[in-house]
């Protein structure tokens, strides 16, 4: 078998070659606690007695709520439980790294002492308090990053912020926008709270590509060393953003963090009950990890600034697993291997790879691709006894075999960490590998985009779905390695965002190993797991493949007939077919 990288398009990674740089402190954090907190907890997610679909914080927008009527909200906040030392206990009793708090979210309204607008949280409300400060001052003393959110786009208050039309109709004068009050807010937030180590700016929507530039340039003339979230747009953050709760399909190239909620709100709502679970969130944050992506996640407090108690609970729990498991997260860097594994995930440090289990770990496991040689292999927990191993070459086709006896090995749950030291740094093969359960699932990260014109208009997507693909000369192609010959049923895994339209009903063929498939993208099954909440992951079935013998093929996925509707088109998504993976499973 040749090893040879078919991953997609790369984006440019910021790293640079000496090691160390501003992004150091947080890859190492991995873990970081958002904070969504402002008027929008008063009426907490009901508006005139009904409850307002969507999250908390939009509750202004979606009720089109007059400027003149919100802005009275102010006089009723005074939170009497506002906690800022328990709040930054809890992040790291959670073993967080840094805490994100919204210092103005898109309803205009400024979580601090602003000079620059007298709409924020010291002059126009009873409690006459800033709580930005309080949390500078405990972050310090806690040793954690202070980060603020910054809603650089949209603006609900100011007559030239985006997206208020029903009170401000017309054009609008974004230049007048930023002069009046996104510069000076930002320079306020940057010059008294001491260093910040990011200014977590949100949707992009209407920004240009100069004015976003001019609000970077100036984050970074203040504090040089101050991130920029990639949220900024236009390209120009320091590292990427996916969709909100969203997980990748494989391993991401570059710098990504995906910014999650506990529940389904982001500002605090009093009918949001549905909590994610503690495994859930541990299992995410793993997944994540492996897939080299931070997790941003959120807590929203209520208007007295209470922390939802389960929001508590499951922080801790996080916490308390990273008190035995953290070593294989924090400062870990992603899984060498692109693709998930039916079994788990796989972080690394140094000459060490971490095995995450989300079950038991099988009396007898084999691990596929591994090229460098195992010293020792021990469990995170319990005892430090280490499990007997093999490593020997699948003769049909070259395949290295990590083959491991985990007899007696303890069950931690609902991740149990397996550490697999290597004699050097791993090396592994990049060609898709079928797995010992007999799976092959070829994701789209490792997926080569073709064309039979001039120039694909389709791209795979750093975020790793397929992206723009409106039309049928675009392709994608896999190299992959089947082991055992058979017959084996393609499925094509495509998504959407939840809230949005699912682009299916193309007609797509599946050339492989001679034979081709045709086949609509319909919806045949949901796949369980995680990425499904938010993304539902739909299956459709195109018949089967047969290997009649073992080696390397390649299987290509393209378009005969599109279906493309206007409907499907919105603000984030262009509307084409959001491919994430294909699964062949036995027979
Ligand atoms: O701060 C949190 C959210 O308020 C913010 N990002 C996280 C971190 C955010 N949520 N959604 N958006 C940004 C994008 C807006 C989506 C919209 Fe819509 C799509 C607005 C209009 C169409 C969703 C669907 C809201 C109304 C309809």
């Amino acid at each position: 078998m040749r090893a040879v990288d078919i991953s997609a398009v790369k984006i440019p990674s910021r790293r640079p070659a000496s090691g160390r740089d501003d992004l150091s402190w947080w890859r190492e954090a991995r873990l970081g606690l958002f904070i969504h907190w402002g008027l929008y907890a008063i009426p907490a997610g009901v508006w005139h007695g009904k409850r307002v679909p969507y999250t908390g914080e939009w509750v202004m927008w979606r009720e089109k709520i007059p400027f003149a009527t919100y802005s009275r909200l102010a006089r009723r906040f005074h939170p009497r439980h506002w906690d800022a030392a328990g709040i930054v206990r809890l992040a790291k009793e959670a073993g967080m790294g840094y805490l994100v708090i919204t210092a103005k979210h898109h309803d205009g309204f400024a979580m601090y002492r602003s000079d620059a607008s007298p709409y924020n949280v010291v002059d126009a409300t009873p409690w006459h308090h800033d709580p930005l400060a309080d949390l500078a001052r405990e972050c310090r003393r806690g040793g954690i990053r202070l980060c603020f959110y910054y809603s650089q786009d949209l603006d609900w208050q100011h007559p030239d912020g985006a997206w208020n039309d029903w009170d401000y109709p017309g054009k609008k004068d974004p230049d007048r926008y930023l002069r009046e009050k996104v510069f000076p807010q930002l320079t306020e937030l940057l010059t008294r709270y001491g260093p910040i180590g990011m200014i977590w700016f949100d949707t992009p929507l209407t920004l240009s590509r100069p004015r976003s530039a001019a609000i970077r340039r100036l984050v970074k003339r203040l504090q040089p060393r101050c991130l920029v979230s990639g949220r900024i747009g236009h390209g120009l953050g320091d590292y990427s953003l996916p969709r909100d709760n969203f997980l990748p399909p494989g391993r991401l190239e570059g710098d990504w963090e995906t910014c999650a909620t506990l529940n389904h709100t982001w500002g605090f709502k009093r009918h949001d009950h549905e909590w994610k679970s503690a495994a859930n969130l541990i299992t995410t944050l793993v997944d994540l990890t492996s897939k080299g992506c931070n997790y941003l996640l959120n807590i929203g407090p209520d208007a007295d600034g209470r922390v939802p108690a389960p929001s508590v609970a499951r922080l801790r729990a996080m916490g308390a697993w990273l008190r035995v498991n953290g070593i294989a997260i924090r400062g870990a860097a992603p899984s060498p291997f692109r693709n998930d594994f039916p079994w788990g995930r796989i972080t690394t440090r140094g000459r060490t790879l971490y095995f995450h289990f989300f079950g038991q770990p099988p009396r007898w496991f084999r691990l596929h691709g591994l090229l460098s040689r195992v010293r020792r292999i021990t469990a995170l927990a319990g005892s430090r006894k280490a499990f007997p191993f093999r490593q020997m070459v699948e003769p049909a086709t070259g395949t290295p075999i990590l083959a491991i006896n985990f007899t007696g090995a303890r069950r931690t749950k609902p991740v149990t960490v397996i550490a697999v030291e290597l004699a050097g740094l791993s090396r592994v093969e990049t060609l898709a590998l079928q797995q010992p359960d007999e799976t092959i699932t070829l994701i789209g990260p490792m997926a080569r985009v073709g064309t039979t014109a001039k120039q694909p208009a389709m791209r795979m997507g750093g975020n790793g779905l397929s992206e723009n693909w409106r039309n049928t000369a675009d392709f994608l192609e896999w190299r992959f390695t089947v082991l055992h010959p058979g017959t084996y049923e393609v499925a094509v895994v495509t998504t959407h965002q939840h809230l949005e339209p699912w682009s299916g009903g193309h007609t797509l063929r599946v050339e492989c190993a001679g034979s081709t498939l045709r086949g609509v993208t319909r919806r045949d099954a949901l796949l369980p797991g995680l990425r499904s909440a938010y993304y539902p992951q739909i299956a459709s079935r195109f018949g089967s493949l047969t290997f009649t013998r073992a080696g390397d093929f390649q299987l290509r996925l393209q378009a005969d007939k599109l279906k493309l509707l206007k409907k499907n088109k919105t603000l984030f998504s262009d509307g084409g077919i959001q491919l994430s993976e294909i699964r062949l499973t036995r027979a």
